[in-house]
């Protein structure tokens, strides 16, 4: 059972890596350094130091300590960092220390999946299990042919597959694209790390372990299917555009099993946003799965084209903020980081002047990097063309691309050394989902790292991990099932164990949100009040915007976790 009370020692509760950085953050308002101790299962000290003083901490509003005790070179399991006379949670030191993670962050996607019965074999237990969701049958109304909302469509399309979002059972296209992309990246990135195996066949619990094709693709295959079938079909108006999103006339309550779900399912008006989510992702497709199936990677690179050519013809269709009734919004007011992210991928696969020519008239084509997110996709792009092998731009704009990319990871490495917990975000960037904005700009120090092979980035997107598993202002590990005080009641519809003891709480490697300063929902608005940044979260059902769980965020955990799980050439 998880701990209660949080500790004042704050550390990576899952563990550390033997090869990797080793510190841990004191919450303690002594102005002089204190003496710690490392200690083993047995008790015994293995390793002493003194804290150095950080002082104020902005975003959690404590007073900090830090501990660097990298230089103990020993593994085993059980170890406690001890400071002026508090213990912290015990630990490992080893290097398989993210194997169990890798795989359960990714399993989390099965699990998510609609229009399949989940099976208990593959998902950890029979609690897991359960009938298949929206596959028209009763009482659910969808998603084998699901109608237009009024004044949409005048036609029914089969939609079903694809994962749920979140803890709702919506799906949303735009969503979908950012979560693909960061699992079929991961997957290309590992290839040229030579760590691909890891996430080859047979390596995770999905039904199509065994058919020659590594298991993340087959993962982000269901999802992509879907995708494909959100796109409107020749002969219709605005063919080759995808409506944004499917999901439920009305919200439904808490908890609503998804083969239970009786509320009519509807299709949102497409959107050039998602219509470039899909040619970005199936241009992707096309060129990550060319070696497995060429068959499906010729219907995706025709999916990508067609989109992308319909997205040229409507460039300005957006999707409202209004439309939020029985489902997220996901409005775009923007859509020009999606036209540059699309050209990227379809310029990396077929390596044609016409995409080429959107790249580099793009002004964003030049900017510094930003922070992506599912709104905000141009550096999925920009990672993509300073990654891939061989794209067709000239050799001075991958220098700079990749130039880019470094700057925005030392201006990372940069925030974290001013913060206590050593947080790739600032103080006033805890925004819904802030548990992904943190892995997302990891992920940007461990592409710095594969395009310079410098330590200090990979130091910094594993310190990262550790400030999600742990070392953090609230001493918790946002996900479940890894850390001795882990959240346990990310808000679900199916995973609903706070509200009926029935179900289960969500499986190992859900990743709750994370704090959000704003505020937004009455669970939050009530016991919150007043709450330092960081520290804006409940492990609640009820705080969706706290503690929700979504496929775009558990995306970027499973890409981190599988980026620190590598073993390295030593
Ligand atoms: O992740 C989304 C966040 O950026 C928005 O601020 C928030 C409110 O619009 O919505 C979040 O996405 C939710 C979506 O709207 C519905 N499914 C659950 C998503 C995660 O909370």
């Amino acid at each position: 059972a998880a701990a209660a009370a949080d500790f004042p020692v704050r550390v990576n509760q899952l563990g550390y890596l033997p090869d990797g950085p080793k510190r841990a953050t004191v919450v303690n308002s002594a102005t002089t350094p204190l003496a710690w101790q490392l200690r083993d299962a047995s008790g015994a000290q293995v390793a002493a130091g003194a804290t150095t003083v950080h002082g104020a901490d902005q975003a959690s509003g404590q007073s900090t300590h830090l501990v660097d005790f990298g230089a103990y070179g020993g593994t085993g399991t059980g170890f406690t960092l001890v400071v002026g006379g508090a213990a912290s949670h015990p630990f490992d030191i080893s290097a398989s220390l993210y194997d169990g993670l890798r795989a359960d962050s990714l399993n989390f996607f099965y699990q998510q999946r609609s229009g399949i019965a989940i099976d208990a074999a593959l998902a950890g237990g029979s609690a897991y299990a359960r009938p298949a969701g929206h596959l028209g049958v009763a009482p659910n109304k969808g998603d084998t042919g699901v109608p237009c909302q009024t004044g949409v469509c005048d036609y029914q399309l089969d939609v079903r597959g694809g994962w749920y979002d979140a803890g709702d059972q919506g799906k949303y296209v735009v969503n979908g694209g950012i979560a693909t992309w960061e699992l079929v990246n991961s997957f290309e990135r590992a290839r040229r790390s030579g760590g691909d195996a890891a996430l080859g066949d047979s390596t995770l619990r999905v039904p199509e372990r065994g058919n020659g094709v590594p298991d993340v693709l087959d993962e982000a295959r269901w999802e992509l299917e879907f995708l494909l079938r959100m796109q409107v079909p020749d002969g219709k108006p605005m063919a080759g555009m995808a409506f944004h999103k499917i999901h439920d006339a009305q919200w439904t309550g808490l908890p609503t099993r998804p083969e239970l779900d009786d509320q009519q399912r509807e299709l949102h008006k497409p959107s050039t946003a998602a219509t470039l989510n899909l040619a970005a992702t199936a241009a992707q497709c096309a060129r990550v799965y060319a070696p497995y199936d060429a068959a499906f990677a010729a219907r995706c690179l025709d999916a990508a084209r067609r989109a992308w050519t319909a997205a040229r013809a409507n460039p300005n269709v957006l999707a409202p903020a209004t439309d939020s009734t029985g489902g997220g919004a996901y409005e775009d007011a923007d859509v020009s980081d999606e036209f540059y992210w699309a050209a990227a991928e379809l310029l990396a696969t077929t390596g044609e002047s016409q995409y080429r020519d959107a790249v580099v008239s793009s002004p964003l084509h030049s900017k510094p990097v930003d922070g992506f997110w599912w709104g905000g996709t141009a550096t999925l792009g920009r990672i993509t063309l300073a990654t891939v092998p061989g794209v067709a731009l000239p050799a001075d704009d991958v220098t700079r691309l990749r130039g880019l990319l470094t700057s925005a990871a030392d201006g990372y490495l940069a925030t974290m050394a001013g913060q206590g917990y050593a947080v790739p975000i600032a103080a006033d960037a805890y925004v819904w989902g802030s548990n992904s904005s943190v892995a997302n700009n990891a992920m940007v120090l461990a592409v710095a790292y594969e395009l310079s092979g410098a330590a200090r980035y990979r130091t910094g997107a594993l310190e990262t991990m550790d400030y999600l598993l742990g070392r953090n202002a609230l001493d918790r590990s946002y996900v479940s099932g890894y850390g001795e005080r882990a959240s346990e009641n990310e808000h679900h519809r199916f995973w609903a164990h706070q509200n009926d003891a029935s179900l289960p709480h969500p499986p190992a490697g859900s990743f709750a949100g994370g704090p959000n300063a704003g505020l937004e929902d009455p669970v939050a608005k009530a016991q919150l009040a007043g709450c330092a940044p960081a520290a804006c979260y409940l492990d609640d059902i009820g705080s969706y915007s706290t503690n929700e769980v979504a496929i775009n965020w558990n995306a970027s955990l499973a890409w981190l976790t599988a980026f620190a799980a590598e073993r390295r050439a030593t």
